[in-house]
């Protein structure tokens, strides 16, 4: 599957920025494109030019706002970035024209955080332009959620993130979300290093775009997942994950005895799975999934149909709406690998959490606009009778 992709802001640049590295290591260790073009779109032109693998030309980093912001950001301001975005849509939309393969590019994948300024208001608007002049073409988005001490910190955190997410999923296709927290549950190091988080976020996404890209007959797999297998599956809410089980050099069951070197491989597969299914990039109720794909990503000797028919089990168990796709891909060396994607959920507690909060914030936001303007009111009545030089 073949994608282009345009991050918002500075999470959805450095984001799109990891995806070009993923097109990148898929050409140099396979031979295969998977990314047909990508761009990132700031306010900020330090952000710009901090990125590393999208190319760095004025084509491929698009400043937006210039004017407004000096080059400096929205400085939170989600509704400012929504501004810019609306007044320079078309020269980002051009920009994907210049595309060498746009006609053979499956989707495009549109990137932001969405508690930031730019990336946030910039984000809904953007899809909207993408899907008006490409209509052939679906729009995904990946959006980025907030840490939490960003949140109790910090309460435009909140606000921007619903607006966010309520403005982009009446016109996306489907919507990835990450949540940041998910990543460093496990490893509280994380907290300070974003490139590594980028980098997780990005991964699953390898195998899975390189599947249906393979030339070579050898890496075919039985089942194959290609671009429709994925296009039919992804709609409204997604969660992505992956999963690994490490496979030893040296196998010292023998094989006599074939009935537990079977049971190993498809305990190697549910580990795997399991796995996927707890690191799914955010929190949701797999029972909520009314579509689910998932890849499993092995040496061609360790795949085999009974792994499918547990895995298929398993997850037919947790995720009784669903309808399941799946495929294998005969590519990795030393791990069995399963990349895992629900969609169409219909309940995310945390999307809820959010639209509640910023309800509640909404007279507050409200009250604080006024009391700004009433005491700069007041501060110029105060000063109504000093000569001005203007
Ligand atoms: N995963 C990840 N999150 C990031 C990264 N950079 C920022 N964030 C998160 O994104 C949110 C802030 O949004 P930014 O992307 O920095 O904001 P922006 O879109 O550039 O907007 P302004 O700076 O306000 O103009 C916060 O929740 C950060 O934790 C990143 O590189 N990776
Ligand atoms: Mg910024």
């Amino acid at each position: 599957m073949k994608l282009v992709v345009v991050g918002f802001g500075q999470c959805g640049g450095r984001v799109a920025d990891e995806f070009a590295r993923l097109n990148r290591r898929a050409k140099g260790q396979r031979g295969i494109e998977i990314i047909t073009g990508a761009f990132a779109i700031n306010t900020d032109s330090a952000d710009l030019s901090g990125l590393s693998t999208i190319r760095p030309d004025y084509q491929h980093r698009i400043l937006i706002g210039g004017r407004k912001t000096g080059g400096h950001g929205v400085g939170k301001i989600n509704e400012l970035g929504a501004e810019i975005a609306r007044e320079d849509a078309d020269k980002v939309v051009d920009a994907m024209r210049t595309v060498r393969r746009l006609s053979e590019s499956d989707a495009f994948l549109l990137i932001a955080s969405a508690a930031g300024g730019t990336g946030s208001g910039a984000l809904p608007i953007m899809t909207q332009h993408v899907k008006e002049r490409y209509m052939d073409k679906p729009i995904y988005c990946l959006i980025v959620l907030p840490f939490e001490h960003e949140e109790s910190s910090e309460a435009r955190s909140i606000y921007n993130t619903a607006i966010c997410l309520k403005s982009v999923s009446s016109v996306a296709d489907a919507i990835f979300l990450v949540d940041n927290q998910r990543y460093i549950r496990k490893d509280f190091s994380l907290k300070n290093n974003l490139a590594k988080i980028n980098a997780l976020i990005a991964e699953p996404f390898y195998n899975l775009l390189c599947a249906g890209e393979e030339k070579k007959g050898k890496y075919i797999g039985a089942r194959t997942v290609d671009a429709g297998d994925i296009l039919q599956t992804l709609s409204g809410w997604s969660a992505i994950g992956f999963g690994q089980s490490a496979i030893p050099i040296f196998k010292r069951l023998r094989a006599s005895s074939h009935f537990r070197k079977k049971s190993a491989e498809t305990n190697k597969g549910t580990h795997a799975m399991d796995e996927a299914v707890n690191e799914l990039s955010i929190t949701c109720n797999p029972a909520d999934a009314s579509r689910a794909i998932y890849l499993v990503s092995a040496p061609a000797k360790e795949i085999n149909m009974d792994m499918f028919k547990e895995l298929g089990d398993y997850l037919r168990g947790i995720a009784p709406k669903a309808t399941i796709r799946d495929g294998d891909y005969p590519r990795e060396k030393h791990t069995l690998d399963i990349t895992l994607i629900l969609s169409e959920l219909s309940d995310v507690a945390k999307i809820r959490d959010y639209y509640t909060k910023s309800t509640l914030l909404i007279p507050e936001f409200k009250r604080r606009q006024e009391e700004t303007e009433s005491k700069l009111k007041t501060m110029d009545e105060v000063g109504k009778d000093i000569p001005s030089l203007l």
